[in-house]
Order: C-alpha cells, then sequence, then structure tokens
C-alpha cells in the first residue's frame, strides 16, 4: 500500500511510514453501547501506529461483506470486524484468507466452517451473560410464588449475543419451575423496536406480564416507555432486567425504572489494539480474549453512575 500521506491536518499525528493499515467493519450505530464501543476503536487504533479505515454497517450482513471485500481490493494490513450475524462468513473470510490478510474478530462470533479463516475473537462471554440475568431473576423473585410470567426482548435475529443470552438465561431460569417465559421476540438492539414489541407484549398479556428480560438496555429504556404509556410503573409492576450496563441503564436505575443490568464491556479499543499489532507482526495470539465484566443493581446506581466510562 502506498506510504501515508505526510503531516496530519489538524493537529493530527501523521502515520508512520510502518503503519498498520486496518479495514474496520462495524455493525452499526444501532444501542448506547455500540456508540462507545465505537469510540474506543476510534480512539485505539490511531496515528502514527495505525491508518483506521473505518465503515458503518446498519447493521446488514451485505454491507459487512461489501466492506470486507473493499478492504481486500484495497490491500489492508489487517481486517476487523464486529459480526452482524453469526453465519455467512465463510466465503468472504477464504477471500481474505487468499490474499493473506489476517482477520481479527472484536464483540460478535462468527460460525464457521475453518475457524482459521480469522485469528483471534475479543469479546464478552454472552452465554455467561444471560445465566448472569437470570440469577438476579430468581434472587429477585425470593418468596415469590409462581407461575412469574417472563416476556423477553431479543436482540438481532442470528447474532452472537441473542443467541446466546437467551440459551445461558433459558440454562438457569428452567431450572426453577416457578418461571414461564411467555412471549419471547427480537426488538434488534434498539430503543424504538424495543418500545413496539413491548406495546404488542402487553396488549397480548394485559397484566400477565411479572419481568422483563430485555437482551440490551436500549430496548429496555424502549420497553419502559411503553409500560409508562399503558399505566403501569416499570421496576415495580414488571420487575425489568437487562444487559451492556451503559449510562441510561444507570439513568434508568437510578429513577427506580430498570432494577438490574448486566455489565458488557464496549471498550474494546486498547486490546484490540494490542492483538492487531501481534497478529500484524505474525505472532501467535489466543484464540478468545475475554473482557471483565460484572452486574448492577438498582441499590448501586447512584454511587456507580459517576465512575461510569459508557
Ligand atoms: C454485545 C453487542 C450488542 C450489545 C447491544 O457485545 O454485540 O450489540 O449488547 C449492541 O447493545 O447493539
Amino acid at each position: 500500500l502506498a506510504g501515508c500521506s505526510g503531516g496530519g491536518e489538524g493537529g493530527q499525528a501523521a502515520a508512520g511510514e510502518d503503519a498498520i493499515t486496518v479495514g474496520f467493519s462495524q455493525v452499526g450505530a444501532e444501542s448506547e453501547w455500540r456508540t462507545a464501543n465505537t469510540r474506543s476503536v476510534k480512539e485505539a487504533l490511531v496515528a502514527p501506529d495505525f491508518t483506521l479505515r473505518f465503515s458503518d454497517a446498519q447493521q446488514k450482513q451485505e454491507n459487512q461483506i461489501k466492506a470486507l471485500r473493499s478492504f481486500i481490493a484495497q490491500g489492508v494490513d489487517v481486517i476487523a470486524f464486529s459480526p452482524v450475524v453469526e453465519t455467512g462468513w465463510d466465503t468472504v473470510l477464504r477471500e481474505a484468507k487468499a490474499a493473506n490478510i489476517p482477520v481479527v474478530l472484536t464483540d460478535r462470533a462468527v460460525n464457521v466452517s475453518d475457524d482459521a479463516l480469522y485469528a483471534t475473537l475479543i469479546g464478552s462471554d454472552f452465554v455467561e451473560e444471560g445465566r448472569r440475568a437470570a440469577r438476579w431473576v430468581i434472587e429477585d423473585s425470593q418468596g415469590k410464588d409462581g407461575p412469574i410470567r417472563i416476556v423477553e426482548l431479543q436482540g438481532t435475529v442470528g447474532s452472537a449475543p441473542a443467541n446466546d443470552r437467551m440459551r445461558g438465561f433459558k440454562e438457569v431460569i428452567d431450572g426453577d419451575s416457578r418461571f414461564e417465559i411467555v412471549r419471547s421476540q427480537s426488538g434488534d438492539f434498539t430503543r424504538a423496536r424495543g418500545k413496539e414489541v413491548m406495546e404488542a407484549f402487553l396488549k397480548a398479556e394485559g397484566d400477565g406480564i411479572d419481568v422483563l428480560f430485555a437482551h440490551n438496555d436500549d430496548m429496555a429504556i424502549g420497553a419502559i416507555q411503553a409500560i409508562e404509556e399503558a399505566g403501569r410503573k416499570p421496576g415495580t409492576d414488571i420487575r425489568i432486567v437487562s444487559i451492556d450496563g451503559v449510562r441510561g441503564a444507570f439513568e434508568a436505575m437510578k429513577a427506580g425504572k430498570l432494577n438490574a443490568t448486566v455489565e458488557c464491556n464496549p471498550l474494546l479499543g486498547p486490546q484490540l489494539a494490542d492483538l492487531i499489532r501481534e497478529v500484524h507482526a505474525g505472532r501467535e495470539v489466543p484464540k478468545r480474549v475475554m473482557v471483565e465484566e460484572g452486574v448492577f443493581t438498582q441499590d448501586q446506581a447512584d454511587a456507580e453512575l459517576p465512575n461510569r466510562k459508557y
């Protein structure tokens, strides 16, 4: 690839001659989590060590495949991406391999015939996040008789976080016969769809909803609006647990409208930069790199809010 242009504009450091050119395909801008993740990636992959080519796929797989093909045509040094869904990547990843361009997965996993098609995956354990959400529901329901009716707002259909959070949640909640998941539907990780689907759940189930499990905070925040518009008290009439731990969730907990959020850390930028350096240098890296994260409940919200970095 031609050397980078000299003299960065606006005080930007000029990319060094041996800067690593990274093509990054991001899922979209669907949630607070995603916005924070994008910021972390852009802040980490900066000159002089990196030249970043960033593409937003608006949550469409065909846009990500187009972006990856463009990065291959440009001859970037490394491709990194967060795959919007798990399947359908074998062909384009084989094209990257044939072009000798290593691929680093960030955030979400892929389901491919040969895991040599990517160098590593850095991201959360979504199954454990689902288990943590279910454990909170069981703890929160101590002393309550069944049936305890749960509605579930699922993430993007076919995405690793949706598949795995559902699996982890069911694995734990199915161990307690008081619980029944009465409705499950995708809200595509967005506030708008989360609100729309929750409106439909409320129409269908009336007062027959005790708990909402949302695969991300943005859908929970949309659902909270729907619950209030239906004249019910979110966090009281309907207990709510979601996943991500974004600032909006802490504000909703402080307002008593959300009861718990399971943290999913979006700040992967620095670790991603280190992995890309290693992969570019041809050094071995672990196939799977995990990130640390916890669970936060309403009583902790006020104290924790000032500490939040996303
Ligand atoms: C999880 C990430 C999910 C978040 C959502 O790592 O892929 O996508 O939970 C985001 O907020 O849309």
